[in-house]
């Protein structure tokens, strides 16, 4: 292995050395607990320290870096306290998580690192967003972002780069090319010869670099790291190394050729620097002794300290789901106009207002810019914010998301403009798994709008039509809102961009120019978690959301001579205001829930079950419910018409009236 020193002084070639050789030390530490079962896994790095520790040391130190599992060598580069490591990685109240997520799974803003979770791909896209906050603020940074050549064949990895790419963004990646995927050559993992013909495919430089030689991989990104701050935008860096140990300790190395080991070994990252450090006499044996017994009476110490650590006590696990967020309701001035406006306005005038209030707020989303959206909400927003602002993006719905978790990162707000709430689905995974559960994991939280235009009656077939808020209804760590009314529409819209937490905001597309009502021109807010009465009543309770409010209100007021119905609109369907619910059951004895959603799995499983459990004695007939058909939504009107619920409500208000 040849090592070029260019212009580095000893000290920093010492200085690297000391980087490399901690990592090293620490996981042959945590080999031999592995085996004494006193740890219970690992993921090894040993033979890729130089590149992990290499990035770390070019880049400055409030410049973030997202690692993956096999890169020890950021964290101890970046001065991670020791003790605090391992307590992390034993589950212990003191680790970075609580003992709420294990390995490298976990962020820290002092340090400047935002880990991974474990589906590999989803921070690339984080990275773009923690990038193009630094563009926005004129902070002239770089953000290191590492893939294995495995994680690029997941569509994060495309997305992510080609966003980097379309918006200058400067981040780096770095893939660690290691020859495998857990027990997956590269011949069956891709067919590109190099990473690095994949550059041009992006429109971004690429470069190769010796992974094991720690002043290549140093001098190469300290270059670019430098040359990105001035001129931002992406650069893809492939590393070739290899993995030398088993994907974790358990799985071993048995389906990789022993002379393809013994070729890598003898090109060991420490053990070349270490020889060449010696032989140039930069370094002498007794320095290398003393440097070796240094570090590794450091491990012993602060390992001593993490086992002695306290384990985590259960509490405050609900609350630490979220953000705390005090929500101070801004009621609407009442001594200041009103405005007759459509439902689709009344987000339009939310959503304008929102941004005058929040200068940190970007808007992301297909189409939204110049065009104004497929449904013109934007229209117009370009003009007044200018194009930083009201950004138009590829389509690339998971990196989205995922960027906007990175600018909340770096305290942005963002606003998600889903083109059609079906296509969420292709983000799900950044949002139930990066979204919802980083606050409870390691206290950072998504200030992340999701907006959803939704639901059916519109002849749009089984992809322009679906309700899919229960996918998100189970997942602890989101808040779900779901006007029906002008008034609300404009109200929760705001109240959801206030609080910091990740929220999916329902906008059903029927309702956009189909319903009207006055709206306060000046800015307020509804209370989160507040349902609201529509309509009075004392015989039976139907609760519902989102367009069967209005179908719900016409059997109401059709039934209003013989009969007393109390409709209730939930508005927030999480958290669900179980108090008006319960108080209008225990008065009328009799409830029906309704959504537009396919009845199995729906919300009003959940609402049904709760009744059941907390209400029985109140009830005067069985809980009932009614939804779509559990079919696909179909396209022709009238199969739609015989999907939708508003047929079969009025049989269910019957037959419970009658019961
Ligand atoms: C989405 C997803 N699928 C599968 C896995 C299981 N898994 C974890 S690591 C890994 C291999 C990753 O290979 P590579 O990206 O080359 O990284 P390396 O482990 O070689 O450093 C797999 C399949 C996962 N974590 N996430």
């Amino acid at each position: 292995m040849i090592f070029d020193r260019k212009s580095f002084t000893n000290d920093t070639l010492r200085e690297l050395y000391r980087a490399l050789l901690r990592p090293r030390l620490i996981e042959e530490k945590m080999l031999i607990l592995l085996r004494q079962n006193r740890i219970s896994k690992w993921f090894s790095g040993i033979g890729q320290e130089a590149i992990a520790v290499g990035a770390a040391m070019a880049l400055l130190p409030d410049e973030y870096i997202l690692p993956l599992h096999r890169n020890l060598g950021v964290f101890t580069v970046r001065q991670c306290p020791l003790d605090t490591l391992f307590a992390q990685w034993q589950g212990k109240k003191t680790g970075y998580t609580k003992g709420r997520d294990r390995s490298f799974h976990f962020g820290t803003h002092e340090q400047h690192i935002i880990g991974m979770i474990s589906h590999l791909g989803p921070q690339l896209a984080v990275a773009d967003g923690i990038a193009l906050a630094d563009k926005l603020s004129h902070e002239k940074k770089v953000t290191l972002v590492f893939s294995g050549d495995g994680g690029t064949s997941e569509g994060d990895f495309h997305e992510a780069l080609n966003v980097a790419a379309v918006w200058d963004l400067p981040v780096i990646f770095v893939i660690e090319n290691n020859g495998y995927g857990l027990s997956t050559p590269s011949r069956e993992q891709f067919r590109c010869r190099h990473f690095i013909d994949k550059g041009i495919g992006y429109g971004m430089d690429a470069f190769q670099v010796d992974g094991n030689n720690i002043l290549e991989v140093y001098d190469t990104i300290s270059q670019l790291a430098r040359n990105l701050r001035q001129q931002p935008r992406p650069v893809l860096v492939e590393a070739l190394t290899f993995r030398m140990r088993g994907h974790e300790e358990a799985s071993g190395v048995k389906y990789v050729p022993k002379d393809l080991l013994d070729a890598w070994q003898a090109k060991d990252p420490i053990a070349n620097y270490e020889k060449y450090l010696l032989e140039s006499e930069i370094l002498s044996e007794t320095e290398v002794k003393t440097m070796r017994e240094e570090i590794k009476k450091e491990i012993e110490i602060n390992l001593e300290r993490a086992f002695a650590m306290p384990d985590p006590e259960p509490t405050n696990e609900l609350m630490d789901m979220y953000k705390p967020f005090e929500q101070l309701v801004q009621e609407p001035v009442t001594e200041q106009g009103r405005t007759e406006r459509r439902f689709i306005d009344a987000i339009s005038d939310g959503l304008r207002q929102s941004m005058e209030r929040f200068p940190n707020l970007v808007l992301m989303g297909q189409d939204i810019a110049d065009y104004g959206g497929v449904f013109k909400i934007t229209e117009g927003f370009v003009e007044k914010f200018g194009k930083e602002r009201v950004r138009n993006t590829p389509l690339c719905e998971s990196a989205i998301v995922g960027t906007a978790l990175g600018l909340s990162i770096k305290g942005y707000k963002t606003m998600v403009e889903m083109q059609f709430a079906d296509f969420v689905s292709c983000a799900f995974n950044q949002i139930v798994n990066n979204l919802a559960k980083s606050h409870y994991r390691w206290g950072q939280h998504a200030d992340v709008v999701i907006r959803m235009p939704t639901g059916a009656n519109t002849a749009a077939g089984p992809f322009h039509s679906q309700s899919n808020e229960a996918w998100f209804f189970h997942t602890p760590g989101l808040k779900i809102v779901y006007p029906s009314t002008p008034y609300d529409a404009k109200g929760l819209l705001n109240s959801a961009l206030e609080d910091p937490n990740p929220y999916l905001y329902f906008e059903h597309k029927y309702l956009y120019r189909s319903v009207s009502g006055m709206v306060p021109d000046a800015y307020y807010t509804i209370p989160i978690g507040k349902a609201n009465i529509v309509a009075e009543g004392d015989e039976l309770t139907i609760v519902t959301y989102g367009l069967c409010v209005q179908w719900a209100k016409e059997i109401v007021d059709s039934l209003a001579d013989s009969h007393s119905i109390e409709l209730i609109d939930l508005r927030t369907l999480l958290p669900w205001d179980k108090e008006m619910v319960s108080n209008s059951v225990k008065k009328t004895g009799k409830v029906l829930i309704v959504h537009e959603d396919t009845l199995t799995g729906g919300i009003g499983g959940e609402i049904a079950a709760w009744i059941g459990e907390n209400l029985f004695s109140y009830l005067d007939a069985p809980v009932m419910r009614e939804g779509s058909l559990d079919t696909a939504v179909p396209f022709a009107p009238v199969l739609e018409k015989n999907f939708l619920p508003k047929q079969r409500m009025i049989d269910k208000v019957q037959l419970l009236l009658a019961y």
